[in-house]
């Protein structure tokens, strides 16, 4: 069946040093037109999908070394021979024709909004040889604090930027799951979280705010979809009408930021009618006491009157919960536990506290620890001197004043203020990686901060907003055009890798990982990439200690790793081997050990009498599908989605436009979308649009940037707001809403 790409091209690792197959000539053909020459493959090759996370693996289908269709790999744990409609938006993506095509300059000094960079064409040798003479200049002048990396964290990014000796390497984190991370460290692992959830066999699944079914994240509705076949219970919190609300046997439309009081009263529920699994409890938890003392002021009539939800509903749920087993209590990264509000690593303790109550941490049916093999990294392979002391900060973000968020993470939420003030040191060069500027709380503060910055080396692979405000462009290969292997993770019940096979690059582009090795080499940092340093060698090493082979995996239908039986562990990684429900790591460095009530921080008033909500449609991935002409011409702009009865208070019309305006100082227009399906005193928008790069052809002008109305934070506010994770707090904020 899968008579394929050769060894050659699935060699081409991550584009290790790979020449353009093909030159720019592809830009004049739409994704479906046939190919300008004809090259050699009829075959398919084996891939794994990047774009939202779950990383489905899946087989191209190749007509004349083209890709005509995919279909998710059967042999994937996590596809389970399907992608979603995201994952098959991916072709167009690969074929983009306003993909960046080979490196580029910035010839205009001004940057910003609207600007035209003035670009001109440029060589690798070039490219390579700027970014370096830059960082270089900046390391030697400034110290190399003076550098800001943001990407995402990998062995190779991190080595990257402690070879250099800067500790700011920022990544997204706290925009997407610090809260859990840091809540899973302390209770549960010592390191952080595991995404892999047992939902299938589930019994009763409680969700706040959890939006699994409604992401498309493929995997978890089709295991909720047939636990529900089953006879389980779906129980949604939700101030929304979401997917998964949509598919629940109750919808319970929560007051924003409120989650917390309704958990704690069904922890209070559950210990003091003695519905909690005692056997769980007693040999594998640790701080129970401490708990039971601590919950019994949050009655449910409290929890009512800060939640609005009735107190028999949390009383009966409290008790369906704990009787019906296996129950789980569903979350994976931003739901109401995620980095949302002041409070939401609280409601993050309080899912961990309620899953280990109801014994089902790590037991069929539960939230599973990592199942993932042990591979060799970059220490393993190559030994090399040892990293700078200023690594350990102080960082930019500021992040090593908060203990617990860990160094490797990061905040975008104090990036640009960090910037602005040049505390503890000015950032004279930057590298971005793989993150867009609208990814960011109040991106046009990060403009006004990004535009300080001498020297700024951007790799991506469309002309997205970071782009528009490099000095040197580095295009990157796309997921398609890189090989490897990639670890089973999101839906993991035991270990399994997926090979990627490389599509022959389309354009003069390269991975990223070779491009950060040649410039610390130009550096003169040579030590730190010793004699045959490269990625290829760490795939293939990896590959090796699995005991298999490229070829064999590929013979086994692209993957390696066969089921197995479940251990439930009984061993955690806390200092005391146990689950802690009173986490003596949060205790040491200072912050509440036990989950207790604490409020959001934005408060609805007569000037913004809303609360935001956001949440993303099923078919888009932020900028990763937006510039997709099929899904544009489906849903062209995002919306604001308010109540029936606020439509009628406000004015408001169907498809007509509105102002959302928030105390960031900023406010977008948007189209009006009108329900039932959300309560009266919050209205949603949908992440995705809001593009105001001139060069993304399809997304440019389209919506509005939800994160415009999120406030950013100092150092100092986030200290004051006491969340460990430095959580961005995306909708903990009110808003005004008019007619535009
Ligand atoms: N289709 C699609 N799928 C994606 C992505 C994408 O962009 N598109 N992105 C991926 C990424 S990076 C992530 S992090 C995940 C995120 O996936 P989820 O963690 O499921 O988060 P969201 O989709 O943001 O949905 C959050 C929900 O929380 C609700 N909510 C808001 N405030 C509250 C509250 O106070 N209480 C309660 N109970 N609910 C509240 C919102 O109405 C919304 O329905 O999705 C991933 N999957
Ligand atoms: N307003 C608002 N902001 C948010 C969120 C939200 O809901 N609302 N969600 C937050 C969450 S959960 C997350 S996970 C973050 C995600 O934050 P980002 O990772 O910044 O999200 P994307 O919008 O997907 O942008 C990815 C960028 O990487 C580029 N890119 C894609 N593939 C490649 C590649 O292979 N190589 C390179 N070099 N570049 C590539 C894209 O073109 C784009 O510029 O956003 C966060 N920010
Ligand atoms: S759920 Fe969809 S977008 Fe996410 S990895 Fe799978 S196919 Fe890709
Ligand atoms: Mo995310």
């Amino acid at each position: 069946m899968n008579q394929s790409l050769s060894r050659r091209q699935f060699l081409k690792l991550t584009g290790a040093g790979a020449a353009a197959v093909l030159s720019g000539g592809l830009t004049a053909f739409s994704p479906i037109a046939a190919p300008a020459a004809a090259a050699e493959e009829n075959g398919s090759l084996y891939g794994v999908c990047d774009l939202c996370g779950m990383g489905c693996a899946f087989i191209a289908q190749l007509r004349y070394g083209r890709i005509v269709s995919l279909s998710g790999n059967p042999k994937d744990q996590i596809a389970e021979g399907k992608l979603c409609v995201k994952g098959y938006s991916g072709v167009r993506q690969v074929y983009d024709p306003d993909r960046l095509k080979y490196p580029m300059k910035r010839t205009n000094p001004q940057k910003g909004v609207g600007v035209d960079p003035g670009w001109i064409k440029i060589s690798w040798d070039e490219a390579i040889g700027l970014v370096a003479s830059n960082l270089k200049q900046a390391r030697d002048t400034n110290g190399p604090q003076s550098i800001l990396f943001v990407g995402r964290p990998s062995s190779w990014t991190k080595h990257f930027t402690q070879a250099i000796g800067t500790p700011n390497h920022v990544t997204h984190v706290n925009t997407c799951y610090s809260t859990h991370d840091v809540v899973w460290q302390a209770m549960v692992t010592g390191t952080g979280r595991s995404w892999t959830t047992d939902y299938e066999h589930s019994r009763y699944i409680l969700a706040f705010g959890w939006n699994g079914m409604g992401n498309s994240k493929n995997h978890w509705a089709r295991a909720v979809g047939r636990a529900l076949v089953n006879g389980a219970k779906l129980v949604v919190f939700d101030p929304r009408l979401s997917i998964t609300a949509a598919k629940a046997d109750e919808w319970i439309p929560i007051k924003p930021g409120t989650d917390l009081a309704v958990l704690l009263a069904m922890i209070r529920t559950i210990i003091n009618e003695e519905l909690y699994d005692h056997d769980f409890v007693g040999q594998y938890t640790a701080g129970f006491d401490e708990l039971k003392a601590s919950v019994q002021e949050y009655t449910p009539e409290w929890a009512s009157s800060i939640s609005e939800v009735p107190a028999d509903t949390i009383v009966r749920i409290a008790r369906e919960f704990a009787r019906t087993k296996p129950a789980v209590v569903a979350s994976h990264k931003r739901d109401a536990g995620g980095p949302n509000y002041a409070n939401s690593w609280r409601t993050s303790q309080c899912f961990v506290t309620l899953n280990s109550l109801v014994g089902s941490l790590d037991r069929p049916g539960g939230p599973m620890l990592d199942h993932k093999p042990k591979l060799p990294d970059l220490p393993d392979l190559w030994k090399v001197p040892k990293y700078p002391d200023s690594v350990k900060g102080p960082r930019v973000d500021g992040l090593e004043q908060f203990p617990v968020a860990g160094a490797s993470r990061g905040s975008f939420s104090t990036l640009a203020e960090g910037i602005l003030s040049q505390k503890p040191n000015p950032i004279k060069a930057a590298v971005f990686w793989k993150h867009n500027v609208l990814s960011f709380p109040n991106p046009p503060r990060l403009v006004d901060a990004l535009k300080t910055i001498p020297f700024i080396a951007v790799s991506d692979i469309m002309p997205t907003e970071i782009v528009q405000l490099a000095d040197v462009v580095l295009p990157e290969n796309s997921y398609f055009e890189g090989g490897g292997i990639v670890v089973r993770e999101y839906h993991a019940m035991y270990p399994q890798v997926a090979l990627k096979e490389a599509l022959p690059t389309l354009y003069d582009t390269k991975g990223f990982v070779p491009v950060i090795l040649a410039i610390l080499k130009k550096m003169g940092l040579n030590d730190y990439v010793p004699e045959g340093m490269d990625p290829g060698k760490l795939v293939d090493a990896q590959i090796k200690s699995l005991g298999t082979s490229a070829a064999e995996i590929k013979g086994n239908g692209g993957v390696w790793g066969t089921a197995t039986e479940h251990t439930p562990a009984t061993v955690f990684g806390t200092p005391s081997k146990k689950v802690e429900l009173y986490a003596t790591l949060l205790k040491d460095k200072g912050y509440d050990p036990l989950p207790r009530w604490a409020p959001p921080q934005a408060t609805v008033s007569d000037e913004y009498p809303y609360h935001l909500l956001i949440w993303r449609k099923a078919w888009e991935r932020m900028t990763q599908t937006s510039n997709d002409p099929v899904l544009a011409e489906f849903y062209p702009e995002n919306h604001v989605t308010v109540h029936r009865q606020t439509a009628a208070k406000l004015g408001l019309q169907a498809d007509g436009y509105a102002w959302v305006e928030s105390p960031s100082g900023n406010k977008i227009r948007v189209k009006v979308e009108v329900t039932e399906g959300i309560r009266p005193d919050c209205v949603a928008v949908d992440h995705g649009f809001g593009h105001w790069s001139s060069a993304l052809s399809v997304a440019y002008g389209k919506g509005g940037n939800d994160g415009d109305l999120t406030p950013n934070h100092t150092v100092a506010q986030q200290r004051e707001l006491g969340c460990p994770a430095v959580a961005t707090m995306w909708e903990d904020v009110a808003v005004k809403v008019y007619k535009a």
